[in-house]
């Protein structure tokens, strides 16, 4: 039980958690479905190459997408790259600012170039309008990210789109599961792509997929992930090696029928978080709504520095030093990482949510009491807001506050911690 700050970790309390609670903690599902799946597979001596496990998964994701083909990969992102390159894509493609570098990487990876947008500021979805704005004469098409689960404005890039004569493809590796209103996600644009990471709703150890109901595009997609070879003497296209393998197929088919209690685990998480974080000034989950249409597999915390008096810089120290590995998803933003850093580029709604926003640990390792005790932290952080930020602040912003605070700071003694004062600026802060 914490109540003050001397009982955080990061001032010398007990640590919350004796071992590190990460963000992503795989769903495991039944080990020994898993093992008799694979021990099959090594009974009939076929490892990979489209085998029967591959071919299942395939058939189940294209279902519960409600789509006519699947391709599974090896990885989401080797998944984007086909689809980029099976749907025929060419110079700039619009990306949004805030995603996974995964999605802008692809672009790029493939020989074109990314040309980013922002997103809206309170969804952190990717912002139709902006995209519409960063339309140019060498644009080929647009790729909408759902993040952490949650459908991106379909219809209007559906719009956009189709007003300017550009493909449109969806980056869906975070919403498997998810749905729109009425369908599930997987049938929009030209096609869409899942992940199937450790770290997913549904895994595959690795994994991913392109689906689509163009039979014409999943069938280049299929020969491409294969080198492009259609037949036993036939290459018909310049292709690639990102083929799932029948191991990879055996988790994701238990994973799948682990899903509905995944995502009852993460709906109980959530609704664990919300109640225990409710009413803690400065602090709320991104997306509140218990009757959302996805797995609620990210419990993603929006940070407001003034009201809660912390930065989220500063929280998250304050729950990492408590072996919560809580993290800065989407931070700094793809506009501003090494490769894709460019002068005229700003986007402040994707600044705004890369300063704001901390993804906590749930899915199935994560129990309701270990919410509570995070919680918990996030409480005495905010009721001691004052003190905390104090005593996290660099020498620079030590100095600043003593200056501002003058005499009333006369005679503070070292190691009692000083109040901070309003508006206070955090000047340096760690990656
Ligand atoms: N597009 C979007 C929008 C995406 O979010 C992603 C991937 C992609 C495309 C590309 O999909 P893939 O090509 O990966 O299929 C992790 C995942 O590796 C990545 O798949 C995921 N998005 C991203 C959001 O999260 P990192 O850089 O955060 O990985 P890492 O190593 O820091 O691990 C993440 C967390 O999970 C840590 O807290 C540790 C924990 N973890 C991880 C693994 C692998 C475990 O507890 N157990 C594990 O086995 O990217």
């Amino acid at each position: 039980m914490k109540s003050g700050p001397d009982d955080l970790a990061i001032f010398g309390g007990t640590p919350a958690f004796d071992r590190p609670r990460y963000v992503g903690l795989p769903n495991i599902g039944d080990r020994d479905q898993l093992f008799a799946l694979l021990g099959e597979a090594l009974d009939r001596r076929w490892l990979s190459n489209g085998g029967p496990l591959v071919r299942e998964f395939e058939r189940q994701v294209a279902d519960l997408a409600g789509v006519r083909h699947c391709v599974a990969t090896c990885n989401a992102t080797a998944a984007l790259e086909l689809a980029i390159r099976a749907a025929g894509l060419t110079g700039e493609v619009i990306v949004p600012a805030f995603t996974f570098p995964a999605t802008v990487h692809a672009v790029r990876w493939m020989g074109l170039t990314p040309v980013l947008c922002d997103v809206d500021p309170d969804s952190g979805l990717i912002d139709p309008a902006s995209a519409a704005a960063r339309i140019g004469p060498r644009t080929s098409g647009i790729i909408g990210v759902h993040l952490w689960g949650r459908p991106c404005p379909v219809t209007e890039l559906t719009r956009v789109a189709r007003r300017h004569g550009l493909a449109l493809l969806f980056d869906a590796a975070q919403a498997f599961g998810s749905a729109y209103p009425g369908r599930p996600v997987g049938g929009a644009g030209l096609a869409e792509v899942f992940s199937f990471h450790a770290t997913k709703l549904v895994n595959a150890f690795e994994g991913g997929a392109v689906v689509t109901d163009d039979g014409a595009l999943a069938a280049r997609v299929r020969a491409m992930h294969n080198f492009g070879i259609v037949g036993e003497d036939e290459v018909a296209l310049t292709g690639t090696n990102a083929k799932m393998s029948e191991a990879a197929a055996a988790m994701g088919l238990v994973s799948l029928r682990g899903m509905p209690d995944f995502v009852a685990r993460n709906r109980g998480n959530h609704r664990r978080y919300l109640a225990a974080l409710t009413g803690v000034p400065g602090v709320e989950l991104l997306d509140p709504d218990p009757a959302a249409r996805h797995g609620q597999h990210y419990v993603v915390l929006r940070v407001d520095r003034e009201r809660l008096g912390v930065h989220r810089d500063d929280l998250m120290a304050v729950l990492r030093a408590e072996n919560v590995v809580a993290r800065r998803y989407f931070y700094p933003g793809c506009h501003r990482m090494a490769p894709y850093r460019s002068d005229g580029w700003s986007f402040p709604h994707a600044d705004a949510l890369a300063d704001a926003l901390l993804t906590l640990p749930t899915g199935t390792a994560v129990e309701a009491a270990e919410i509570d005790r995070i919680a918990e932290v996030v409480r005495v952080v905010a009721a001691h807001a004052p003190v905390v930020a104090a005593r996290l602040a660099r020498p620079a912003e030590q100095a600043a506050v003593a200056r501002r605070s003058g005499a009333a700071r006369a005679g503070h003694q070292p190691g009692v911690p000083l109040p901070v004062a309003a508006g206070d600026e955090v000047a340096e802060r760690g990656q």
